[in-house]
Parts: structure tokens; C-alpha cells; sequence
């Protein structure tokens, strides 16, 4: 009687093995599919070079917010903010431009013609450069406040950006 109980014992123990291996096994299979869905491990065969791509994207939003807050609500706050240079008594029609997560103003408007002065505040992060490829400069803000000096410009729209053209102002010249 004492051997069919041991061996009862023992059927029992082997089946609740087998049924926690099999929990194991799905949980395991569940838990890499997240992954490969997610693209975090491409370790499954059909789909790395499909997800890789959507992991790298996501990661890179995701690290850009934190570190600088003008790139990843750039887009949402790029609402038209424009501001006029005012011509002084030199003839340069000078402006400042504030650079606190976004360009304020992001629509310079200068009179066509007539030497200007833009000043970018000083920046850091996501703004620490500012750049036109249409006017052709590139400037460090990161030490301080920049002065670009223009001649009279002919009338059109001249786009700026910061260094990494995420955040976005144009020069209108009218
Ligand atoms: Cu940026």
C-alpha cells in the first residue's frame, strides 16, 4: 500500500511539473513576443530589420524629450509668434530674439532692403545652435548671446532653425 501511495505521490508531483514547465514555457514565448514586438530584442527570425528601425525611433523620441523640452513639444508650440525690428537711428533695424524652448518671435519681420541686426539669446540643449541655411550661418549660443548681422535682404522668407532643425522661426522681408 506504502509503494502505491509513493507512486500516487509521485504522479501527482510529475504532472504539476509539467503543467509549471508549460506555464514557464508560455510565459517565456509571451514575454519575448513583447520584445520582438516591441523591437527592444530583435531575437526572433522574422523581424528585426522590420523592427529595429520603430525601437531606434522610439528610443530617440523618448531620450529627446527629457533632455530637451523645445524638440519635443516643437511642433505643438511652434504657433506663429511675430515681431517687427524696429529701425534705429543708425539705420539698422535691430531685433532680439528669445530662445526659451522655442523662437520668440518665430516670425521676424524686416523691411526689405535696410542692414539688420538679429540677436538669439543665449542657449542650451535642443537651442544651442542656430542656423539658416537660406542666409547661410550657424551660430554657437551655448556661450552667449549671437548678433547676426544681415545687409538689406530682398523681400521673400528665410527660414531658421536650431542646430538641429527641430525648431523652426522664418525671417520675413517685406
Ligand atoms: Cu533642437
Amino acid at each position: 500500500m506504502t509503494k502505491i501511495k509513493t507512486t500516487g505521490a509521485d504522479a501527482i508531483f510529475i504532472r504539476y511539473a509539467v503543467i509549471a514547465l508549460l506555464v514557464l514555457v508560455a510565459f517565456f514565448a509571451s514575454y519575448r513576443f513583447a520584445l520582438a514586438a516591441r523591437g527592444g530584442v530583435g531575437t526572433t527570425g522574422t523581424g528585426p530589420v522590420a523592427t529595429s528601425p520603430v525601437g531606434i525611433s522610439d528610443s530617440a523620441s523618448d531620450s529627446d524629450s527629457p533632455a530637451c523640452a523645445c524638440c519635443g513639444d516643437g511642433s505643438g508650440s511652434s504657433t506663429p509668434v511675430e515681431g517687427a525690428a524696429t529701425v534705429d537711428a543708425d539705420g539698422v533695424q535691430r531685433i532680439t530674439v528669445s530662445t526659451d524652448g522655442s523662437y520668440d518671435p518665430n516670425v521676424i519681420k524686416l523691411a526689405a532692403g535696410v542692414p539688420a541686426e538679429i540677436t538669439f539669446k543665449a542657449a542650451s540643449g535642443c537651442m544651442a545652435q542656430v542656423m539658416s541655411k537660406d542666409l547661410g550661418f550657424f551660430e554657437d549660443l551655448t556661450s552667449g548671446d549671437k548678433t547676426i548681422k544681415l545687409d538689406g535682404l530682398a523681400a521673400g522668407t528665410y527660414e531658421f532653425s536650431c542646430g538641429m532643425q527641430m525648431v523652426f522661426g522664418q525671417i520675413v522681408v517685406e
